[in-house]
């Protein structure tokens, strides 16, 4: 492992590779030459990409061929490497369920006793089945998880969920929710301290941009006696910023509205008499 260097290792292909290029891209860092290649050097950031399948980024983590790396939470504990999970990125969300076939009457985890369950998910289907002592078949497929009902060679599948549409166009229902997931950065716990640093500054400019998506700038214009009661609606960072406006007794207030609550603040800024107001969106947030 190279010490001025972070090595982060990406999926080359796949439904991580656009988000986890798109979060880099966000952060301002561009890759030099393309994903047809293994590896990429970052412009302007000391790092290095490597491409590989995402069932592989967590051995070559634990291995120290990449430093850190980006994938779904659910590969990474169905991996169980020596790697620790240090930051959620918030893509590439999705669930872990069980699913049977909709005319199934579901009763429940003892319904899954003595069972067939297809899975590509064998050891967090172990998991789950010990955990709730559970006794049943596992077997283990690599691809089309959700055909295998159909077909007669299981009786349920443990698979992930999105829309839930593949579900429903196998004829199959979801009864468990057993893991929620989203890509996440894993690295080394032992890293060199320099590669740790550049690590840290990589964080630090993916939480901006995550704060940043998370939060809108708000621009609104108010009387002077209304005021007090709008600069109390206003979560912001710190306090408000209040300008004068050139109509006397009018004054502009900016601040920033988090989208959890923004629709909420909205309603609440109008009723309180809050006028023009704008709503922009914010590229970076340090704080
Ligand atoms: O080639 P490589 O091994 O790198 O990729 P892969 O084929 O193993 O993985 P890929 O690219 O399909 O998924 C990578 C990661 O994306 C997964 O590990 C999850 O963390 C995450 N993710 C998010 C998903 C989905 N959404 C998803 N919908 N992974 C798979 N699916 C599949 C799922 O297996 C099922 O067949 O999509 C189908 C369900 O989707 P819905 O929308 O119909 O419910
Ligand atoms: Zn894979």
């Amino acid at each position: 492992m190279k010490n001025d260097t972070l090595t982060l290792a990406i999926q080359k292909s796949g439904r991580l590779s656009e988000g986890s290029i798109k979060l880099l891209s966000q952060c301002g860092i561009r890759i030099q030459n393309g994903r047809n290649h293994l590896k990429a050097k970052a412009i302007g950031f000391p790092l290095e990409l490597i491409f590989l399948r995402d069932d592989d980024i967590p051995q070559y983590v634990e291995d120290g061929v990449a430093a850190a790396g980006i994938l779904g939470l659910n590969e990474v504990l169905e991996k169980n490497k020596k790697v620790s999970v240090i930051h959620s990125l918030g893509f590439s969300r999705c669930r872990l369920s069980v699913a049977v076939p909709k005319h199934i009457e579901y009763q429940g985890r003892k319904s899954l006793q003595n069972k067939r369950i297809a899975t590509s998910y064998p050891a967090l289907l172990k998991q789950f089945l010990k955990k709730h002592a559970i006794s049943a078949e596992i077997h283990h497929i690599s691809g089309s998880v959700e055909v295998t009902p159909g077909l007669g060679l299981a009786d349920a599948i443990f698979e992930i969920v999105s829309s839930g549409g593949t579900l429903l166009g196998n004829g199959l229902k979801e009864v468990e929710t057993v893991l929620e997931s989203e890509a996440v950065m894993i690295a080394r716990p032992d890293l060199p301290p320099a590669v740790e640093s550049i690590l840290e500054k990589l964080l630090f400019r993916i939480r901006s941009v995550q704060k940043a998506s998370n939060n809108k700038y708000i621009l609104l214009n108010a009387p002077k006696e209304k005021l007090d009661l709008i600069i109390s609606l206003l979560p912001g960072i710190k306090s408000p910023t209040i300008m004068p406006l050139a109509m006397k007794g009018w004054y502009s207030l900016h601040s920033v509205v988090s989208e959890d609550d923004f629709w909420q603040v909205i309603d609440n800024l109008k009723e309180a008499g809050a006028e023009g107001i704008l709503v922009v969106p914010i590229e970076k947030m340090i704080t």
